[in-house]
């Protein structure tokens, strides 16, 4: 496949209502689309890399110039006929995992439809409908999130997620499991909390979480080593890590029961699954996690969710929970029993609505 013409966008997507966290507010989502044209063919992926260094170091402008200025110049013009080759040229970029994620993604889709097989195919998954769950923000009171909870799971959410902060933690939890007894439900600290808040997990384990992502520091693996010995709830790390190596480190460090895997935060599909693979022989239960991507990105989470070791439910949500428009049809939907569809059609089996891509790029960039 000759890699004939990249081209990056920068697009703000507007949240239908604003994500409260441990790290700030988001009212809009800004993120990297990267089209790839060869032979006649267009693939699409999204660089999760945001307008703020809060999540991860990586912003839209440190992938941009990381992109454009040490890996796109690399591969632009070359045939290149496996993801593996492609992975080589960019092998020498040390972290900027989120920048060569998006990159990937968009080859692995024009390599998928230039095979003519979905992107779940070629990941090598197997589910043809994937278990989602919703990812729901720090709410002003719990009966505010009592409702918002309601209608999620009305809409066929099978597992409900929550942010928590110091000051938004217990009062919420509990409130919720108390009116929902049944409800799966796992809380996100997006690394709020330190080994003096153990108090805090203790008075959880009574609540009967699926699991607490990511309590402490956004690097650490030892602190949380401490922490899962002082708790029953499983820890789940999201922030902490970036490739196999750290999934190994915390998983023989008794870090973690549970890992969060995003494409993106890792590097990429193939680091994802190796990830997943080295889970899978160690009995850790993986689930998908979100960046709150646009359609583009969503559809390869959904492929990438559809191998066999993802078996908790994902933060895969439909396009309506994000955005009032999404840049994919169809739009991603969520069914009545908390199931969502997995493309079968080409690559990441949707279709990109230029027409709404350009009305929320602000900036666009080809190199050939
Ligand atoms: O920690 O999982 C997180 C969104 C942005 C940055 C970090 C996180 C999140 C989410 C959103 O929780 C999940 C989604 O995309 O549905
Ligand atoms: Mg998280």
């Amino acid at each position: 496949m000759k890699i004939e013409r990249i081209e990056l966008r920068h697009v703000k997507l507007k949240l239908v209502s604003p994500f409260v966290t441990s790290m700030g507010v988001e009212n809009e989502e800004e993120h990297i689309i990267i089209r790839i044209d060869g032979e006649g063919l267009t693939g699409w992926g999204e660089s999760v890399a945001e307008g703020t260094p809060f999540y991860s170091y990586e912003t839209v402008q440190t992938a941009w110039h990381v992109l454009r200025c040490f890996i796109i110049p690399e591969i632009i013009g070359k045939d290149i006929n496996n993801i593996n080759e492609a992975i080589k040229f960019s092998e020498r970029v040390r972290g900027h995992r989120m920048a060569k994620a998006g990159l990937e993604a968009a080859l692995w889709d024009l390599l998928a439809k230039q095979k003519g097989v979905s992107l779940s195919n070629m990941l090598g998954g197997l589910r043809r409908r994937i278990d989602v769950g919703v990812s729901i923000g720090i709410q002003t009171t719990p009966d505010e999130l009592k409702k918002k909870t309601e209608a999620y799971l009305k809409e066929g959410y099978k597992r409900i997620k929550i942010k928590i902060a110091p000051g938004n933690d217990l009062q919420f939890v509990k409130a919720l499991r108390k009116e929902f007894p049944g409800l799966l439900l796992q809380v996100d600290a997006n690394s709020a909390y330190t080994l003096d808040d153990v108090n805090i997990f203790r008075e959880m384990d009574s609540c009967n979480l699926l699991l607490i992502e990511q309590p402490l520091g956004y690097d650490d693996i030892y602190d949380h080593s401490k922490l899962q010995r002082e708790i029953k709830t499983p820890i789940c790390l999201d922030e902490s890590i970036h490739s196999l190596p750290d999934a190994r480190a915390a998983i023989e460090l008794g870090s973690c029961k549970i890992i969060n895997i995003k494409p993106g935060r890792v590097g990429g599909f193939t680091e994802s699954k190796l990830i997943h693979d080295y889970c899978l022989s160690k009995k850790i239960p993986i689930w998908h996690g979100g960046m709150l991507e646009s359609g583009i990105g969503r559809a390869g989470n959904i492929a990438l969710a559809s191998l066999s070791n993802f078996t908790l439910p994902g933060d895969i949500s439909a396009s309506k929970r994000y955005y009032k428009e999404d840049l994919v049809f169809p739009e991603f939907v969520i069914a009545q029993d908390g199931t969502m569809e997995v493309p079968v059609k080409p690559g990441i089996g949707v279709d990109v609505d230029i027409d709404k891509l350009d009305r929320v790029t602000v900036f666009k960039e080809v190199l050939r």
